[in-house]
Parts: structure tokens; sequence; C-alpha cells
């Protein structure tokens, strides 16, 4: 086990809550090492998503779906830090379903406080490459080193 850097994103139906899942998240042992709301245009969540688009998806109707839920409303992108922080965090938020999170795995984030399939309420990396491919997406490497001023690294909207 090893200390490591993963990305979740609270999607728009637990911005209400942020107070509560900030203070869930450093219970459950993460730090929020980074963190941007954004809104999405329905091109960036598709990319976002992309690892969906080939599979059916349900004919992407899911798909169309849960894109357009994506780019709707802002959601808060984070770059977590902690203990196993990829699988941990997968763990954290629980089963995709809210009625399985609820019936499986009650103290889940997605129990507490996802609505349904889709508005599940979170996202997490499920593994080191979508870790390292969600991260870039939304906090890209500082190419402007050198200059004093804090700047944000929002280029991705
Ligand atoms: O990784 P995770 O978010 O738990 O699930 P995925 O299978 O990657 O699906 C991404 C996203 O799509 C899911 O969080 C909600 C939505 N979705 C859906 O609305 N209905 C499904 N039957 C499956 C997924
Ligand atoms: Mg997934």
């Amino acid at each position: 086990s090893q200390t490591e850097r993963t990305f979740a994103l609270m999607k728009p139906e637990s911005l209400k809550h942020l107070g509560n899942i900030v203070e869930e998240i450093y219970s459950r042992g993460f730090e929020i090492t980074k963190a941007k709301m954004c809104l999405l245009s329905e091109a960036q969540a598709k990319e976002f998503y992309k690892e969906h688009e080939d599979k059916s998806f349900f004919l992407g109707l899911i798909y169309r779906t849960l894109v357009r839920h994506m780019s709707s409303e802002p959601v808060l992108a984070m770059e977590l830090m902690g203990k196993d922080a990829i699988k941990a965090w997968r763990r954290e938020i629980g089963p995709t379903d809210v009625e399985v999170a609820k019936k499986e795995a009650p103290s889940s984030l997605r129990s507490l406080f996802g609505i349904n399939k889709t508005q599940n309420g979170f996202h997490g990396s499920d593994s080191l490459e979508s870790a390292q491919r969600e991260l870039q997406i939304f906090f890209p490497s500082d190419t402007s080193l050198g200059k004093k001023a804090p700047r944000t690294s929002a280029t991705f909207v």
C-alpha cells in the first residue's frame, strides 16, 4: 500500500451537500490536493466518458443521458491523495447504482448522497491509467512555470 493520487468528481446533484461531503472525504482518510468547479460542455463530458462511447451502453441512450447530465450544471473536480487512493476512493463511493449501494454498502457516499444510477453523485477513477488521464484533463500540467502569481490550471473549461 502506498500514498497515491486519484481523480474524484462531485456530480451536479452532490454540490448542494458540498460541506458534508468535504468532511466525509477527510474523515475517510483523503486529502483534497486540488479542486476546481467546472461547467462542462457536451464535448468535454463526452471526452471525459469516452471509454463508454463505443460500448453499446444500451445503444447509446444511457451515454447520451449521462453526457447531458454531466454538462447540465457545474461539477466539482478534485485530486485526492491518500493510501491506495484509487481503490480506496472507489470503495468509499460504492456501487454505481444507488439502489444497490443502499443495500450492499449503506455507508458509501453514493448510498448517502446519490439519487439514482445516473445521478449517483460521484465519479472515481477505476485504474492508475484512468486517474492519470482524468487528472490531466481537469488539471493539466502548468506550462508557464517561473511566474510569481498563483494561477488556476483551468484550461479545460
Ligand atoms: O465507474 P462508475 O461511475 O461506477 O460506472 P461506469 O460503469 O463507469 O458508468 C459511468 C457512469 O454512467 C455512471 O457513474 C452512471 C452512468 N450509468 C448509468 O447512468 N446507467 C448505467 N446502467 C450505467 C452507468
Ligand atoms: Mg467508470
